[in-house]
């Protein structure tokens, strides 16, 4: 395990779950087994997988005293020295719990959250993730400092050291956070820039559950080699490249960090700046692992568009990784979802060059014909004295004929709305459209 954890440090842990009315046993269950690997993707072991079955929430342990006392001897059984609740924990249930269990106690949002600061690459993702964990720990820095103050009696009178080195940790975090921001809107001002200079171009973004294949898929649909790992959150910023050389208008790609079931919100709000991608796009690929849990993806998926305020962006569903599911079952899905694409991006990467267009010529076709059905066909006539604007015309549209008459260039052009508008304002009156 690396040193210098953001929290403890621990090797082998115990999942535990309080599975309360509201939550059936397989979500419960399968929520469990993404705890799993949240902590298989920070290098730790995982001893085994607890859950109390419970109507009610223990108030100061968070589980019953006979859970407790069983989880205890595991523990010690085990040589287990964390545990990993699969529950939000105030800081106090959390407090209360290391005492009791001598070891350390993490909960879901504290996993994710180091799993992010150890994976952030870029100056931006490693900002947003301080960032993030800064609100996280000044939020439970609260709740510590009110359980102090209760533990002494709660009278100002009673306020110790202890009390004073919070308030001064508050402080800094507050400053932190403070600092943190302003360097984020200097780098959001930045991709201002970069976004003016894709206006021109139709911006489509993929979207989808970690571990999906998102990066997978936009290797192969862009010839790149960014980093795809079986472990969650391999992806934590943005990368755009160009889909295609000569289409007009350009469509670019956008690979970026994944979503999880339960995204703390921090993490939601931290991540902005990375996911104004997501808001900024004309069309969503949202890729969806055929061999998971759909429905629970594709609700999270709605919730974080929900959040970023994109789900009026439409959206092409790709059914990836249909080689770890069955025939039947493709058909099945095929029915269910009828304008989805199926592909098997891992089987792509095999088969190598045999049928290497499969995957990259559906997706891409699905893309052309979705812009092609918004853009706009025009006849204009250019006047010879003007035809210097010809590079401008060709960089912001596709020219479908061309003629040299005598009274000028007539040209059928296609291209999205917004770059006619822009030809319209750029050439003003030394264009003539014609019917
Ligand atoms: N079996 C199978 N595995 C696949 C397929 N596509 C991708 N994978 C594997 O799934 C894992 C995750 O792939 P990534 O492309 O990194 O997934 P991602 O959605 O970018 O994940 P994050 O960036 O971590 O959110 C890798 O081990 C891939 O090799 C597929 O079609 N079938
Ligand atoms: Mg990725």
């Amino acid at each position: 395990m690396e040193e210098n954890r953001l929290f403890d440090n621990w090797n082998r842990a115990l999942l535990v779950s309080l599975q309360l009315p509201t939550k059936s046993t397989t979500e419960v269950q399968n929520s469990l087994q993404e705890l799993s690997s949240l902590a298989c993707s920070l290098g730790g072991d995982v001893a085994g997988l607890v859950v109390q079955v419970s109507s009610q929430i223990h108030p100061a342990n968070f589980f019953g005293k006979g859970k407790l006392t069983e989880i205890k001897s595991i523990l010690q059984k085990d040589n287990v020295d964390a545990l990993l609740v699969d529950n939000q924990l105030s800081p106090k249930q959390i407090r209360n719990l290391e005492k009791l269990l001598e070891c350390a106690v993490l909960d879901r949002t504290q996993l994710i959250l180091e799993i992010f600061a150890k994976n952030a690459r870029t100056h931006e993702a490693k900002l947003q993730i301080e960032l993030a964990q800064s609100e996280y720990l000044l939020t439970r820095l609260v709740g510590l400092w009110k359980h102090l103050d209760r533990e002494r009696g709660g009278i100002a009178a009673s306020r110790g050291t202890g009390e004073r080195q919070i308030e001064k940790d508050r402080q800094f975090l507050r400053q932190r956070i403070t600092r943190l921001k302003r360097q984020l809107r200097k780098v959001e001002k930045e991709r201002k820039t970069q976004k003016k200079r894709r206006s021109n171009c139709f911006c489509v973004s993929l979207i989808g559950y970690t571990n999906a294949g998102k990066s997978t898929i936009m290797n192969s649909l862009t010839n790149s080699s960014l980093l795809v790992e079986d472990r969650l959150f391999a992806t934590l910023d943005s990368t755009t490249r160009l889909l295609e050389e000569d289409s007009r208008p350009k469509v670019l790609l956008s690979d970026t960090v994944g979503f999880i079931s339960n995204l703390p919100h921090e993490v939601v709000a931290a991540f902005r700046s990375t996911l104004s991608i997501v808001k900024e796009a004309d069309l969503l690929l949202h890729i969806i692992d055929a061999s998971d849990d759909i429905d629970e993806h594709t609700q999270t998926a709605n919730i974080v568009l929900q959040d970023l305020e994109a789900l009026s962006i439409p959206v092409i569903k790709i059914f990836n990784k249909t080689d770890r599911i069955s025939p039947t079952r493709v058909l099945l899905l095929e029915k269910l979802y009828p304008d989805a694409i199926f592909v098997s991006a891992f089987e792509e990467r095999n088969k190598k060059y045999e049928n290497k267009l499969g995957l990259v010529h559906k997706i891409r076709k699905k893309i052309m014909v979705f812009f092609e059905e918004r853009m706009k066909t025009v006849r204009i006539r250019l006047d010879y004295e003007h035809c210097q604007q010809l590079a401008n015309i060709y960089e912001l549209s596709r020219v479908d004929n061309i003629d040299y008459q005598e009274q000028g260039i007539i040209m059928t052009l296609t291209a999205i709305p917004r770059n006619l508008d822009r030809l319209r304002h750029h050439l003003g009156s030394n264009i003539t459209e014609m019917r």
